[in-house]
């Protein structure tokens, strides 16, 4: 292992000459253990600017020239050359575990610290947030530490190497590749760096070593606290320790300090104490209600002076798994979870105490409970907020072996990781309210290693169920495998509803992962819940995941944006000469492309589409009407509705909109009750449709005043057959093509069978046999064009491998308009296009569109239960999606009739026979298919209009199922009709 190019005064420094990056038995060296004490208060950030160096290898020394590096961030992102690289699972490099490359960035940060002089007789303790994969500590040129895992901290204790009131030189030197990168095998972008902050603290040589807190529901509280004296001596007599929950005491639990005396279980040099009290009324936390205490526990000196203190928030809650239910305080509570990684799209993997709170913000505000940490422990603050906002946590162990994932599992040598990772992160986060299932990491097939860190756990931490989705799959239900949950990834809900129908269900049903969020996706997401909430068994699952991993990018250079692109992106989009990188952006050879960005919001945390869908699938409050009688239901576990607000609005095709104050009934969890209809409804007939608005009545952690929180809605009546236009108005022209001509029209109606592939429909195969039926590139072949008294009627014909498609259009003058029949057939090997309708386009000036259907946001047929049907207005520059990769988008479904205007109110209108599915953009589909970036795309000056006869769902294809047949468009015939009229 030797390597003959280590040569000089670092040839003799221990944690060169060891390589401990290609050595798995080995996490660490020096490094002191995990714990629950948070030292964050009261330390000395050495957070800013270090001296850095960039080398190729880890056996090389520094030079004498130095850059600098801000701290915490990782080097890759500020103006290395070392870039950001994305791979899914495949590994950057090929050597096969434990190796890593030869070339192998180093980092060396290097920076002095004035030791304060005040600090003399105190234990000095270094915390490196996280350092991505290896990190070596030295002090004045000393050997101090070595720590492996990115995500979370490592301490060191520099007593013996540092003088208080001096100067000592801290080299951190971060090593990229190691043994660890083969654990560490997410799916997200590689870095380098020191990604947390860096501190160091003081504290006596007796210190609070680890406080331990456990609560039960009745108010039982129990907290054990570790007491270490780092000079090594016994512990002084006469020094005790107290503790406080919101002001009042705990008591001592003498029986535990005499059983320890007793059974010598004690040494003289490890303190151990028990407190206790009960809580007389205790709220209880729950993420509806996170109900927090706070708790102090004090160290005391003999004299009663305080030597050491930690703070803690605990929050009241049991968590049960009875049968196959997963109970939080006795309560079978959905999961409605999303995977969140430590993401920005500035700074990588740094995240900001501000930019965390926002995340949680926004995920309250579209009705997610749950997060699993994928696939590594978070940055500690985050499970602080998620404590205080209200959160389920699922919280992930540093385990990702994906690429090798068979040979880890089972190697001996990895043990040690496997168990170090799995019990840091319990020893770090076992306080927190919010945790309510430890999981051991992601993708790593399934071996002794996992039952090695089970056993742990399961030993250290009985009061939380574990999961590990690579034993559930092994089978759902054996109760052997390490897994206390069936936590499979995009199974299809037929496999999970069947199993929960057969009778060998035996563990609660949360998938880990399913509706993959790529691009224009989510289809059937209120499929599952529909199936969740009608099965007994299944109780939910995460989204994957929260973030488009996109990083901010200069387009002329290629480099990222890092901390100065702030302010240069807006709603989704990047400022000129910027864009959104995904993988391959970099000069990356080997990448997976934009299979980074499949979150359920921009890498600016602007909210896509499905947050809203996402929102009224999960609204506290559900509506429903039936025989005239309305209901109101309280869909939440634990508490009412007085903390909303709401307003009725009624919807009528074409007399606008009413609305009235509403007030919420006052109904317990689960409980419905009826109220009287609001509104009495118009006699004359057409579509009726009742919301309810439903606001917070007053400002809250997650959201002010006002803050819209759902808008369910219901429908009171049923259209009314639509009136075929009166014959009248000026000729029809059509021109020798057949094609309609027009004064607004800048291109005619004509048919289209094509849109730009979704992720969806370019992963999941579904493009590909579009391409090979070559409908991106079907011709028009007129075949007739016949002329009658006020109607022109043109045959076409498309050839394409499947067969001939027949497209017939009937052009008729009516009042004020044309109206357009058209009818289109399939051949039958046609079986499943992406859509069948017309697509026009525009004059420009027409940029404002106001439609009477399903909005304001974006919808499409498999992804429609979050859109009420309403009047809206958009204008049509913000109808468009930016999807990362640009693809179909800016689908409204349902809608019946809309305008195209200009701000003088000229302009089109369109009536539609029914609900169809309705797209106006400036962009064609293939200027879509042909662009890989935004900064690519050029907007027409007219608008690009689709009415769809049928649009295909969207489904999920790119990871997991598609969508299910009845949102996919049949062959044979299809027949719709609309009236074109100028405005
Ligand atoms: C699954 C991974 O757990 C997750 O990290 C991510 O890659 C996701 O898929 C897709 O975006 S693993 C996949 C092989 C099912």
């Amino acid at each position: 292992m030797t390597d003959p190019s280590i040569r000089g005064p670092l040839s003799a420094d221990p944690l060169i000459v060891l390589r401990p990056w290609e050595a798995p038995e080995v996490t660490s060296w020096g490094r002191l253990p995990m714990n629950a004490v948070d030292r964050r208060a009261g330390a000395l950030s050495l957070d800013g600017d270090w001296r850095f160096q960039l080398l190729p290898a880890p056996s090389m020394e520094p030079g004498p020239e130095w850059s600098s590096s801000y701290v915490p961030g990782a080097w890759t992102m500020q103006g290395t050359d070392d870039l950001p690289q994305y791979t899914n699972f495949r590994m950057p490099w090929g050597e096969f575990p434990p190796a890593s490359p030869a070339a192998n960035p180093t980092g060396v940060y290097e920076r002095e610290v004035d030791v304060p002089a005040e600090w003399a007789g105190r234990r000095i303790v270094l915390q490196v947030g996280a350092a991505e994969s290896v990190l070596l500590v030295h002090v004045d040129g000393r050997a101090v530490g070595i720590s492996k895992d990115s995500h979370l901290a490592a301490e060191f204790d520099l007593t013996d190497v540092v003088r208080p009131g001096t100067r000592a030189r801290l080299r951190l030197t971060v090593v990229k590749w190691s043994d660890a990168s083969h654990i560490e095998d997410q799916d997200q972008w590689w870095h380098g760096g020191i990604t947390r902050s860096v501190l160091l603290y003081a504290t006596e040589p007796l210190y609070l070593a680890d406080v331990t807190v456990r609560t039960r529901l009745d108010g039982e509280l129990r907290v054990d606290c570790q007491v270490r004296n780092a000079s090594g001596g016994a512990l002084p007599d006469g020094w005790y320790v107290t503790g406080e929950l919101d002001g009042q005491l705990l008591a001592q639990d003498v029986e535990f300090d005499r059983i320890n005396e007793e059974d010598g279980r004690v040494s003289d040099f490890l303190g151990e104490a028990r407190l206790e009290t009960v809580v007389r009324d205790v709220r209880a936390w729950t993420a509806e209600t996170p109900e927090l205490y706070g708790l102090t526990v004090r160290l005391h000196r003999a004299d009663g002076s305080v030597a050491d203190t930690s703070h803690h928030r605990v929050g009241f809650r049991e968590v049960e798994i009875r049968g196959r239910d997963l109970l939080l305080n006795g309560e079978r509570v959905y999961i409605r979870g999303v995977n969140r990684h430590d993401f920005h799209p500035l700074t990588g993997r740094t995240v900001s105490y501000e930019d965390m709170r926002a995340d949680l913000t926004l995920l309250k505000r579209f009705g997610f409970n749950a997060i699993r940490t994928a696939h590594y422990p978070n940055d500690p603050s985050l499970l602080d907020l998620a404590d205080e906002l209200g959160f389920y946590v699922v919280d992930e162990a540093n385990i990702e072996a994906h690429d090798h994932a068979h040979e880890i599992a089972d190697d001996p040598r990895y043990t040690a990781a496997f168990v170090d990772r799995v019990a840091r992160m319990v020893l770090r986060d076992k306080n927190h309210p919010c945790v309510i299932i430890w999981s051991l990491g992601n993708e790593s097939d399934y071996g002794a290693n996992h039952d090695a860190a089970a056993g742990w756990l399961r030993r250290h931490d009985p009061t939380r169920p574990l999961q590990y989705e690579g034993a559930a799959k092994l089978d759902w239900a054996d109760p052997a495998l390490a897994s206390d949950i069936a936590c499979p990834m995009y199974a299809p809900v037929e496999d999970c509803v069947a199993h929960a129908l057969s009778g060998k269900q035996t563990k609660p049903l949360i998938q880990c992962e399913y509706s993959h969020a790529m691009g224009n996706s989510n289809g059937t997401l209120a499929d599952h819940w529909a199936a969740i909430e009608s099965t007994p068994g299944l109780q939910g699952g995460f989204i994957w995941e929260f973030w488009d991993h996109g990083i901010l990018q200069r387009v002329n250079d290629g480099r990222p944006a890092g901390r100065g692109g702030a302010g240069l992106y807006d709603n989704g989009v990047t400022a000129p000469g910027h864009r959104w990188a995904y993988g391959g952006d970099f000069g990356e050879t080997i990448h997976d492309g934009a299979f980074i960005a499949d979150g359920v919001v921009f890498p600016d945390r602007t909210p896509k589409p499905v947050m809203y869908e996402h929102r009224e699938i999960a609204a506290p409050v559900r509506l429903e009407y039936a025989d005239g009688e309305l209901r109101v239901t309280n869909r939440q576990h634990f508490r009412g509705l007085e903390w909303l607000a709401a307003e009725w609005s009624l919807a009528l095709a074409d007399d606008g909109t009413l609305t009235a104050p509403a007030e919420l009934p006052d109904v317990r969890p689960g409980e419905t009750a009826s109220v009287p209809l609001p509104f009495e409804l118009p006699e004359d007939g057409g579509e009726a449709w009742l919301t309810v608005r439903v606001t917070t009545a007053e400002d809250g952690a997650w959201a002010p005043r006002g803050t819209e929180v759902c808008v369910p809605q219901v429908r009171l009546r049923s259209a009314a057959a639509a009136p075929v236009p009166a014959d009248g108005g000026p000729p029809v022209e059509v021109d020798d093509s057949g094609l309609l001509v027009h004064p607004l029209l800048t291109a005619a109606p004509v048919l289209s069978l094509w849109r730009a592939p979704t992720d969806n429909d370019e992963l999941g195969g579904a493009a590909v046999r579009w391409r090979t039926w070559g409908l991106d590139t079907l011709v028009r072949k007129v075949v007739g064009v016949r002329r009658e008294r006020g109607s022109v009627t043109v045959l076409a014909e498309y050839d394409t491998w499947a067969g001939v498609v027949r497209h017939e259009q009937v052009f008729t003058r009516v009042e004020g308009g044309v109206r357009v029949e058209e009818t289109a057939e399939l051949p039958d090997g046609l079986d499943d296009v992406a859509r069948v309708g017309s697509v026009f386009e525009t004059v420009a000036g027409l940029d404002v569109l106001e439609w009477y259907g399903q909005g304001p946001w974006e919808s499409y047929p498999d992804r429609s239960a979050g859109a009420p049907v309403g009047h809206h207005s958009v204008p049509v520059d913000a109808l468009f999606t930016p999807y990362l990769r640009p693809q179909e988008s800016g689908g409204r479904h349902g809608v019946r009739h809309f305008t195209l205007s200009a701000p003088d109110a000229t302009g089109l209108s369109v009536a539609l026979d029914g609900p169809r599915q309705v797209s106006v953009t400036r962009y064609r589909a293939e200027d879509l298919t042909a662009a890989a970036h935004h900064d690519e795309l050029v907007p027409r000056p007219g608008c690009v209009v689709h009415i769809d006869a049928a649009h295909r769902g969207l489904g999920t294809a790119s990871c997991g199922p598609d969508t299910s047949p009845a949102y996919l468009i049949e062959p044979g015939t299809h027949s719709w009709s609309w009236t074109l009229r100028v405005l």
